[in-house]
């Protein structure tokens, strides 16, 4: 399987997020992206190139044009207004009960953008833990055309199946909002572009531990592309506001939108049983492309997820989505747990190509999942 990596992701240098506001280690960090590239070159199975440039179109296809305004100038905006801060994160941010009691359209018509670095941080973000740096946004865009070449190798070079290394990740990213470690919702441009270019439905079938918010959101009322997560119930994981069950979607989209919340401790068997179930619900609706959006933090050793899977898992997982018989284009979204994340994307997409895993000879890495202490 081809892999689609850029560098350009190294300019997105995160050290520190904040976590109810206390400085912490990043989690969100360069070092993830560089692992899995050397795991997947060690393999000798997963050829690499880079991304090709995809513009702006397919990124305005699902984002308000402000957003990549904000992204584009926010960081010379911080040194421009002399903050010292080693990187953006929000003031304030635009409660839902600010306006209580206003008209309905008060949020709409009041609330706008402000020119303040920290406000603009808080009108266009979700959260305090996803940290802007000098080159998050060519990080972000390059991210972007990581995904939009990994759909050009599966709808135009024949591929059965691309991997784009995403870097960083995008499932949080709404249609005018960032978060989450996340800028652009490259699962959503590249599903978008899909539909585009096929005229065909698309599912999106989310693996990673959280619910993709911003996937969810972009294509809430959208008959053409279905949306099915699998993630830790919101009531006790991030983003808190949305992932739960009775988010079916409306309009055209009523009945497109599945969410799967696991409770705390899910194993590998609560997990496959829940993955069968994301399977049927995408066979059930015609298609040629399934995009994944995959995630590592459901590692049982995770730093900040609370499910037990194990390494054999993802291979079995990839297995059964590559049963669907649908071309997919697979896509990087989290995983923080920095000695597995290589062999468990190894695994992945080892069982997505029907090949079968053998450990790599990785130091303090046993073949189990288990890490050696
Ligand atoms: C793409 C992705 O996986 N984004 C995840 C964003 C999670 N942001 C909130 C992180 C909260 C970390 N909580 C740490 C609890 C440690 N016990
Ligand atoms: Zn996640």
């Amino acid at each position: 399987m081809q892999v689609v990596y850029t560098p350009s992701h190294l300019g997105h240098d995160i050290t520190h997020e904040t976590f109810m506001g206390v400085l912490v280690p990043a989690n969100e960090v360069a070092e993830r992206a560089e692992i899995i590239r050397g795991v997947l070159d060690a393999d000798g199975g997963f050829p690499r190139r880079e991304p090709t440039e995809h513009g702006d179109a397919p990124i305005t296809a699902v984002h308000d044009p402000g957003l990549v305004r904000f992204l584009a100038s926010a960081w010379s905006e911080v040194s421009r207004q002399g903050i010292p801060r080693a990187f953006l994160s929000a003031d304030t941010y635009p409660n839902r009960s600010m306006f209580e009691g206003m008209s309905d359209d008060a949020v709409g018509r009041l609330v706008r953008e402000p020119e303040f670095a920290g406000g603009r941080a808080g009108f266009w973000g979700l959260d305090s833990a996803a940290p802007l740096v000098a080159g998050t946004y060519v990080a972000a865009r390059g991210a972007v055309d990581v995904a939009l070449t990994a759909v050009d190798l599966v709808l135009d070079g024949g591929a059965t199946a691309a991997y784009g290394l995403c870097r960083p990740p995008g499932h949080h990213a709404a249609r005018s909002m960032y978060g989450g470690y996340c800028f652009f919702n490259n699962a959503a441009i590249a599903a978008q572009a899909i539909t585009e270019r096929t005229g065909e439905r698309v599912a999106i079938l989310d693996v990673d531990f959280h619910h993709g918010n911003g996937s969810q959101q972009i294509f809430w009322r959208r008959g053409d592309v279905r949306y099915v997560s699998i993630h830790a119930h919101p009531d006790r994981q991030y983003p808190y506001f949305l992932g739960r069950e009775d988010e079916t979607g409306e309009g055209e989209g009523a009945g497109e939108n599945l969410n799967i919340p696991l409770a705390a401790g899910a194993t590998n068997d609560d997990y496959l049983a829940a993955v069968d179930l994301a399977c049927e619900t995408i066979a059930a609706a015609p298609g040629a492309v399934v995009v994944v959006s995959l995630g590592f933090d459901t590692y049982g050793l995770d730093p900040i997820g609370d499910f037990a899977l194990t390494t054999d898992v993802y291979h079995e997982v990839g297995r059964r989505v590559a049963a669907l018989g649908r071309r997919m284009v697979i896509l990087q979204e989290g995983g923080y747990h920095r000695p597995s994340l290589g062999e468990n994307a190894r695994a992945w997409l080892r069982g997505a190509e029907g090949r079968p895993f053998e450990p790599l000879p990785v130091a303090g890495f046993g073949p189990s999942g288990a890490v050696a202490e």
